[in-house]
Order: structure tokens, then sequence, then C-alpha cells
């Protein structure tokens, strides 16, 4: 336990509400995010933990076009999908908010206005596209023409999918609208911008400081801010947003960039609120000493660690209250996916307009939530992209949860059991053998909570599984089922240490396999703690212990891994 009780505010980034959740994103800011707040709270730090959806901008649009519905229909029907989907997949969020509640709409205006005071907002004129037949103007994704540099005939609004090109939209030739076909034109049309350039040099020491953030997080956000820094637009001609307090802007909305980040300390403030004390975000949020840790995945990784700041720096100039800028920014990598193609085994890019993709809440179909984010957690790309195989995960599960820590906890409940009736009693004095088991185990739970603090789980899950050899070793080099013949009361002390480790595992397998740990406690009384905490209890006790883990089977596997395959075979024909 640690002496000093660290204040965190914990966030995943918040998805947008157009479509089911996929393992890509869930190993990227949901389930690191998860395991490390599990991890805190056990540790009795004081952390909150809030999402929500992010329910504004062109997704949202084109996904209720494309359907044929009203945008809130698509955000209504997919907030609750996902929440759903979260919590059975045991995601412990202490506020799971949306982006298009009144609070979030005022509060992303009052973030306005503190900027503007400030001076970091002004007004220019751009060239957009726009659909005289639809009486609007189309975001880049609604336009469609021939690329101005190799002449392909389906190029998109800003870049072309051929060539590989970049450019305005107005560049493409005979520009039409992806939606009616009807042709474009370019306007020119005001827009707010934020004056980046302005934060330069804030930004640069607040960046070039952070010594504990990823290395590539760090020198990526240096990189940008090196190259020099553009004002950047913050509005939109788009319908569907949080309004503009400025006259002239009416028919236009904010970028959903801009209110994005804020949904964060909008989902803070609801909180509170539900928790009836609705003044307490501001703890997390303007007290100094909170740790602000956003956990993304790598494409987020300009809009939190740059212009996010820069947001948090411009608005708590007012004298008021200045906000705490983020901690720490854990960036994560991608992960592509093997599908079995005739038989051949190739990693493939996620592709979720092709269905080519694991999603969270089929595979919580065919698993329970704690194998899959046992699994996921060994395979988080928190240093490179990963490959997600259901194979692999076969075998993760079967050999490392089941074959070590399974079948540690399960040999040393039913001995337990079987032979002493559940009483284990602490001895008069410990084995020899124990002192030396325990310092091995004090060593690796330190390295474990280095390793979760940094916070690297997926690392951290490597001491677990080390936890879990190492207490093997225990129980085989003492072999109780030996001793228990010429020297039961041996035995006996053998299998009280053996609880002690077990309460350990436990402890650190928590964030990981919640549910298991959960049922563990039904049959299993003794503190779940770490080795270097816990006081030697005056007995440990078991009755009905059953086994935590179900063994992965083949034909469970086939039959996934035939879902993707004929993903794939059904977009090629
Ligand atoms: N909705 C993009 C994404 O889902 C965006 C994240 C917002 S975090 C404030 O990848
Ligand atoms: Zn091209």
């Amino acid at each position: 336990m640690s002496e000093k009780r660290e204040r965190y505010l914990v966030t995943s980034a918040l998805p947008y509400a157009n479509g089911p959740l996929h393992v890509g994103q869930i190993v990227g800011a949901y389930l690191p995010a998860d395991v490390f707040v599990r991890y805190l709270r056990a540790r009795g730090e004081d952390v909150v933990y809030v999402c929500g959806t992010d329910e504004h901008g062109v997704p949202i649009t084109l996904t209720a076009e494309r359907e044929g519905k009203d945008p809130q229909e698509v955000v209504d029907y997919w907030w609750t999908h996902m929440e759903k989907t979260f919590e059975r997949f045991c995601i412990s969020f202490d506020n799971f908010s949306r982006t298009s509640t009144p609070l979030h709409a005022k509060n992303t205006q009052l973030f306005y206005r503190k900027l503007k005071e400030g001076g970091y907002i002004s007004e220019a004129e751009s060239k957009q596209m726009y659909s005289p037949t639809e009486g609007r103007f189309l975001p880049d994704r609604y336009v469609e023409g021939t690329c101005p540099v190799c002449g392909y005939k389906e190029a998109r609004g800003d870049q072309c999918d051929n060539c590989g090109s970049w450019y305005e939209a107005y560049e493409l030739i005979e520009p039409h609208s992806k939606i009616t076909g009807g042709p474009a034109e370019v306007r020119e049309t005001m827009h707010l911008y934020l004056d980046l350039p302005k934060f330069s040099d804030r930004l640069k020491e607040y960046v070039g400081g952070q010594e504990h953030w990823r290395g590539q997080v760090k020198n990526f956000i240096l990189g940008i801010i090196e190259n020099g820094l553009e004002k950047r637009p913050i509005t939109r001609d788009i319908k569907w947003g949080v309004p503009i307090p400025e006259p002239g802007f009416e028919d236009k909305r904010f970028y959903v960039w801009f209110d994005a980040c804020i949904g964060y300390v909008s989902s803070t403030m609801e909180w509170a609120e539900n928790v009836g004390e609705p003044d307490r975000w501001r703890e997390y949020w303007q007290e100094p000493g909170t740790r602000l840790i956003h956990f993304i995945g790598k494409d987020n990784t300009v809009f939190h660690a740059l212009v996010w700041p820069a947001l948090l720096m411009g608005a708590g100039e007012d004298g008021e209250e200045p906000y705490e800028l983020p901690y720490d920014v854990p960036a994560n990598e991608f992960m592509n996916l093997e599908v079995v193609v005739d038989g051949e085994r190739r990693a493939m890019q996620m592709s979720t307009s092709r269905n080519l993709a694991v999603w969270l809440h089929e595979a919580l179909d065919r698993f329970p939530a704690d194998p899959l984010r046992f699994y996921l957690a060994s395979n988080l790309p928190e240093t490179g992209d990963v490959v997600f195989s259901w194979r692999e995960f076969q075998s993760r599960v079967n050999s490392d949860l089941i074959g070590n820590l399974g079948n540690y906890i399960n040999r040393t409940l039913s001995f337990a059991e079987k032979y002493f009736g559940g009483e284990l009693p602490r001895p008069g004095e410990l084995p020899e053998d124990a002192r030396e088991v325990f310092e091995d185990f004090k060593a690796l739970e330190a390295r474990f909570d280095s390793k979760m603090l940094a916070p690297r789980p997926r690392e951290a899950l490597g001491e677990l599984l080390a936890m879990g050899r190492r207490a093997n070793q225990f129980f085989d080099a003492a072999a109780p089922w030996k001793s228990r013949k010429d020297d039961p009361e041996r035995a006996r002390a053998t299998l009280y240490v053996c609880s002690v480790l077990l309460g350990s595992i436990a402890y650190h397998a928590a964030p990981y396999v919640p549910e298991a740990v959960e049922r563990l406690r039904e049959f299993f009384d003794g503190p779940i703690g770490r080795v270097s905490d816990v006081e030697l209890p005056e007995s440990y006790r078991v009755s009905g212990s059953k086994p935590l883990f179900q063994r992965i089977e083949d034909d469970e596997i086939g039959a996934a891994e035939k879902q993707l395959s004929d993903a794939l075979k059904g977009d090629a024909s």
C-alpha cells in the first residue's frame, strides 16, 4: 500500500457512437485503462475513471445518412449498445457519459468563451465545397471527384486512394456530392480558428519536460512543434454538433475534435453530480497534483498530447482556476488480425467497413470476459503493432492462464480440502523454505508495481506469470503429497505458505480477470493481498473450491476462425 494516497483521473478515448466496438479499440484505450484503474483502486488510491461516447462530427452524420436515420437515433442506439458491451467486458467506468448532453454543450461553450477572452480565437474566410442542390456545405468526406494528380475517378475529398496524393477538396476535377452525386462548387465560408502558434513555447516546455512519457509519443509531438504550428479551424459547416455562441454562426457547429476532449471534463462533472458532490470534479481537474492520464489509440495522439493541453492552458488563464495538464498520454499502437485464407494464416489489417474485425460483443457471445481480457492484456500494443489470433488466444489461455495460474490455485485449494478439511491454521514456525519464496515474491511484486504504474499492464502481466511459475515450483519442491504421510503438520504448513502466495497471485490477477477472483472469494477465506504487505492470518479456510477457468476447445476456435474467413470470402465475392 502506498503511504500517501495519490489522486488520479483516468480516461479512455470517447468512442464514436456509430457502430460496434472491436478488439483493436479495446486494446488501445479501454482494457489497459481498466486494468490500471482496478489496480489503483486495490492499492487504495483516490481514482476516478471516466469515459462516454463521442456523438458529434462527420462520422456520425455519415452513418445517419447512409442508414436514413436521424443522427440522434444513431447515437442513442450505439450509446446503449456500447454501455452494455463494456459492462459485459467488465470495464469499470465510474461514469460513462455522452457528448450530446446539455451539460456538455454548456461546458464546451464555456471553454470557447475563455479561449476567446484569452485572445486565442480568430475568424477567417476559407474555401469549402458547397452543394447547391442540397443547400449545404460538404465536409471533405462527403466530396468525391477526379484526382488532380493521377486522374483516378473516385478520389476522396481530402486524399486519393489510388496515388496517395493529398490536396484541398476544391482542387478535384468535377467534384460532386458523395451522397447525391450532384455537382459541388467552391464557396467562401467564415470559420473560427484556434491560435495554436501562441502556445508553441509553452507546449514545447511542457512536453519536453515529461520524462515519464512513452518515447514515441513525446518525440512525435516535439517533432510537430519543431516543424511549426498553424492556426486550426474549430468550426464546421454542419448542422450536428455543439452550437457556436456567436452571431453569424447559427448554421455551423464546433468541430468534433474541439468538443471531444472537453467531454472528459463533462463526464467528470456528471460523475460528481451523481455522487451528490457537484463541485468535486474540480478536485480532479483543478487541484494541483492530480495525475490526469488519457489512454488512447495512437491515431488520437495529436489531439490529446498537443491540441488538448493547449485548450487547457488557454481556458485556464482567466484568473479563476487553471486546469491541470495531462500527466501522461499512454498511446497504444495498432492491432492486426490473423485470418485463415485457403488454409494459410495471414496477418491483415482490420477493416470495419468490410466486416473484417473481431467485434467485442460477438467475442463475448463465444467466451467469458476473463479469458478474453487475459489474452488481450498479454497482447497489448504497448511498444509496437500486434496481431490478434484466435489460435494464440487458445494457447495463451490454456497454457498461461489455466496451465500456470489456474493450475496453481486449483492444486493448492483441492489439496487443502482433500487432506486437511480446508483448515490451515498458522504454523508455530514457518518452514525454512518459506522465507526464500516470500523474498522472491516481494521482488516480483515490486517489479509488477513499477511496470503497472509505468503504465505498462502487458509487461506487468509477465511478472504475474513469473509469480505463478515460482509458486508452482515451491509446491513441487515442497512435495506435500509426500510429506503428508510421514509429517502431516509439515505438509499443512506448506499449504499455509501456498495460501499466502495464492493470495498474492489473486491480488495481482484481479485487475486482469476480475470475475474469477470474485468467484475465488466464495471458497477461499483468507487475505487477498501482497506478500509485502499481508499480515499472516490465524488461518486460511477453503471450502467447495472449483476450477476458475474452462479450457478453450479446438472446435470453439475453429468456429471463431471460420467467421473471419467467411467475412473475407463474402467480401471477395
Ligand atoms: N472519437 C476518435 C476515435 O474513436 C474519437 C476519440 C475521441 S477522444 C476524446 O478514435
Ligand atoms: Zn490520384
